[in-house]
């Protein structure tokens, strides 16, 4: 039986339920995912004095071919959108400026700093998302950036943040779709501190000074991003979730859920209908935490299919902004991009091929018998007939047909380097 054939067996499947699946393979279609571009360098950048990577993350693993310069990185990003379904997006760092050799403090850059990456992003029609980099820098060595006791090294980073919402407003007006401009900072103590108030009130102020400067928001999209612990920063991190939840919410900025950071037992899809409650966008950084923060690889698990399930069943597609955040050094850097971005694709279709409000409908009726058979019913149901036609119609290789990509792109181009 040909692609198209299962295709058309599991519509009649899935029609039985009342799921339309053309429509919903219309609908993928539409919905970007940002592709950070930070898993294929490690999270190096190209600064010309380059730092160490500091600020409680950590990458391992040493294969072969990773990028080491920003037309290596694009040309490994092209390999992997071309196996990739749908048109995306591309989230970059302030360190993946490209300055010719010229050393441009973090505080200076411009957005003509990013002239390579905009062309290249209008040539193949992707939008572009941006961050602040307040690590692997001296100024971030005592694990404090914005909410740093010395005033000086607080200006520094605020003039940083806000440079940087004006290069993400840049992208926007570029590209003719806003940038999500995300700030994460590392701050926080490797031990109990004696006062976890005053380091707070500094980051209130601070991101007070950075959104004091008005971005259009048309092309400009803030957002902060939480975390509950870091390498060295195990006993507190000032901006912890409560921190950012409130002061996105009296700000009317975007709070950025990182799935690698929160307590083991709580997950993010459970928050994602409490946060939509009350903002109308909401972003998020979908990685996979291993008994700590340790950015895996995206996998189709649990967790994955839920997040999706609540974005597509509160009908938030256009809500929530999704980005990715893993980097994994110790296999190939291009089939780390595919596997996991194909994989939240996966997760949303999975998604939008459950009859929903069928489902809501039982739960408000109590029905919870049905409930949970249907629910574990449809996990066997004809998805990957959907998805294979998907990825043929989307002109990108069906099932493990990428992987032979892959490893021509490696012989050829990532084994050379
Ligand atoms: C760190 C945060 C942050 C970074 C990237 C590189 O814990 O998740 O988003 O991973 O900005
Ligand atoms: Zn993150």
């Amino acid at each position: 039986m040909t692609i198209k054939e299962n295709f058309e067996l599991a519509k009649q499947t899935y029609a039985k339920w009342g799921v339309d699946v053309e429509e919903v393979v219309e609908k993928l279609k539409s919905v970007p995912i940002s592709i950070h571009c930070w898993q294929g360098d490690d999270v190096a950048g190209f600064e010309v004095n380059q730092n160490e990577l500091s600020g409680g993350i950590d990458v391992t693993g040493n294969y072969p071919g990773k990028a080491t310069n920003a037309e290596e990185l694009r040309s490994d990003l092209e390999k992997a959108l071309s196996l990739i379904p749908g048109k995306h997006r591309v989230n970059l760092h302030a360190i993946y400026a490209e300055t010719n050799g010229e050393v441009v403090e973090r505080d200076q850059l411009e957005p003509k700093h990013f002239e390579n990456w905009i062309k290249w992003a209008k040539d193949n029609g992707l939008g572009l998302d941006y961050n602040p980099t307040l690590f692997s820098h001296p100024k971030a060595d005592d694990g404090l950036t914005l909410s740093h006791p010395s005033e000086e090294i607080r200006e520094f980073w605020i003039n940083h943040c806000i440079g940087s919402r004006k290069i993400g407003e840049y992208f926007g007006r570029e590209l003719g779709t806003p940038a999500l401009t995300n700030i994460w900072i590392p701050d926080g103590y490797k031990d109990i501190p004696s006062d976890r108030l005053t380091p707070r009130k500094r980051l209130k102020e601070s991101l007070d000074k950075i959104f004091a400067v008005e971005t259009d928001e048309r092309y400009n999209l803030d957002a902060v991003e939480s975390k509950v612990f870091g390498i060295g920063s195990e006993s507190y991190v000032v901006g912890s979730h409560e921190f950012y939840l409130n002061y996105a919410m009296k700000n009317n900025k975007l709070c950025l859920l990182d799935t690698g950071h929160y307590h083991p037992t709580e997950t993010v899809s459970n928050k994602i209908s409490s946060m939509l409650l009350f903002s109308e966008k909401l972003a998020l950084h979908v990685s996979r935490p291993v008994r700590w923060d340790s950015d895996h690889v995206v996998i189709f698990d649990d967790e994955l299919r839920e997040i999706a399930l609540e974005i597509v069943r509160n009908d938030a597609l256009d809500r929530v902004i999704i980005g990715l955040d893993f980097f994994d050094a110790s296999i190939n850097r291009v089939a780390a991009w595919t596997i996991g971005t194909r994989n939240m694709i996966k997760a949303l279709l999975n998604a939008m091929l459950v009859p929903n409000e069928y489902l809501k409908q039982l739960q408000e009726e109590g029905n919870f018998t049905e409930r949970l058979a249907l629910m574990e019913e449809f996990k066997t149901y004809p998805f990957g007939a959907v998805w294979d036609y998907y990825c043929e119609k989307m002109g990108v290789p069906v099932r493990e047909a990428w992987l032979e990509e892959i490893r021509s792109y490696e012989a050829e181009v990532l084994s050379k380097r």
